[in-house]
């Protein structure tokens, strides 16, 4: 009903609009073009000030009522900078954007056309061209080299005590290789992939694989105040792992391995109490849409003390342990098998 209702008045506000139009030509007819013109110049003049001020008067709602709720809580040190330089763009291309509107409503006005004023016409002024040209060109280059110099504090080598954690996604979950006590990880071939045991192709012919823990269930535990290093791969198609509340995200391709690194400077236990919200958790979103399980595939980071964290690694059991009981070697995987397409890859040619 209300659906009707709405039509009804948007069908009656075009029908006024029509008629005060009809209106107005009737109006010149009687008391004069030029007359009527120079009325309805005048009113437009003042309406594109009210418009200004409606406009401003909007962002300024807009920006009330989604204070606070844009960004959760950068959580690593790098996330703070990127929020800073957020925070400086916003106020330059802020004060730009307010500074054109403002001339270009209050030029309309202020030079709305008059019978008293002759024009002053200008081709060309080299001073108003280096003028703008150049400010713009400066806030650029600065806004650029703070963005380069935060993107260089992600990507650069990581420090030497970082944790090496490797995260690999495929359709749709993410896996999570941890070094063992050894605190190296294994080689991987990807034609030793197998669903069965072993998910992530690792070689069993080097010792380094031996401890290295699996998580498949997509927990992704760090050290609080200690830097980790993430190496990026894919098993199928392009994901990405996107880290909101650590301001990053990086682009996991098959067969390419990509690096983050980040030091979390709040464990999720102090995060539950600033939030105040029990349920909190940090996520880990696969920002590349990647087959019919996107929308799936989440995981979540558990940033925790050193002590806990130790507890937590000393009750997982070595991927190779957990799958290989008797401690017989993996077996190779068939080589019939290493053709066959996946389960889900299958899924998805039939989708389109
Ligand atoms: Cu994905």
């Amino acid at each position: 009903m209300s659906v009707f209702i709405i039509i009804a008045l948007i069908i009656l506000v075009f029908i006024i609009i029509y008629q005060i139009g009809k209106a107005s030509e009737y109006a010149v007819v009687l008391r004069g073009e030029e007359k009527v013109k120079a009325q309805a110049n005048r009113a437009i003049a003042l309406l594109l000030l009210v418009m200004f001020a409606l406009g401003m008067w909007g962002i300024w709602e807009c920006h009330e009522m989604l204070k606070g709720r844009l960004l959760p809580t950068a959580a690593c040190k790098t996330g703070e900078n990127y929020d800073s330089m957020f925070k400086y763009t916003i106020i330059v291309t802020g004060i730009v954007f307010f500074a054109t509107q403002f001339v270009l409503f209050w030029f309309c006005f202020r030079f709305q056309q008059s019978t008293k004023r002759a024009s002053f016409y200008f081709a060309h002024s080299n001073k108003l061209e280096i003028i703008w040209t150049t400010i713009p060109a400066i806030a650029m280059a600065i806004l650029v080299a703070i963005g380069l110099r935060n993107w260089y504090d992600v990507t650069s080598p990581a420090p030497q005590e970082a944790t090496v954690v490797e995260i690999v996604g495929k359709q749709f979950n993410w896996l999570i290789r941890y070094p063992g006590k050894d605190h190296e990880l294994g080689k991987r071939d990807f034609r030793k992939i197998n669903d069965a045991n072993n998910v992530l192709g690792l070689d069993w012919s080097d010792p380094h694989n031996m401890d290295d823990i699996i998580s498949q269930n997509g927990e992704l535990h760090v050290v609080v105040n200690k830097p980790v290093k993430l190496l990026i791969c894919s098993r199928d198609v392009i994901h990405d792992v996107g880290l909101p509340h650590f301001r990053m995200k990086m682009d996991a391709v098959p067969g390419i391995t990509t690096t983050l690194w980040f030091t979390p400077t709040i464990t999720t236990e102090e995060m539950k109490q600033k939030t105040g919200n029990p349920d909190f958790v940090y996520e880990i979103a696969c920002d590349q849409l990647c087959g019919k399980g996107h929308y799936s595939m989440r995981g979540t980071v558990i940033v925790q003390s050193q002590a806990d964290y130790d507890k937590w690694i000393a009750s997982q059991q070595s991927y190779y342990a957990a799958n290989n009981p008797s401690g017989a070697p993996a077996p190779a995987r068939p080589a019939a098998d290493s053709t066959a397409p996946k389960k889900d890859s299958v899924k998805l040619v039939s989708m389109k």
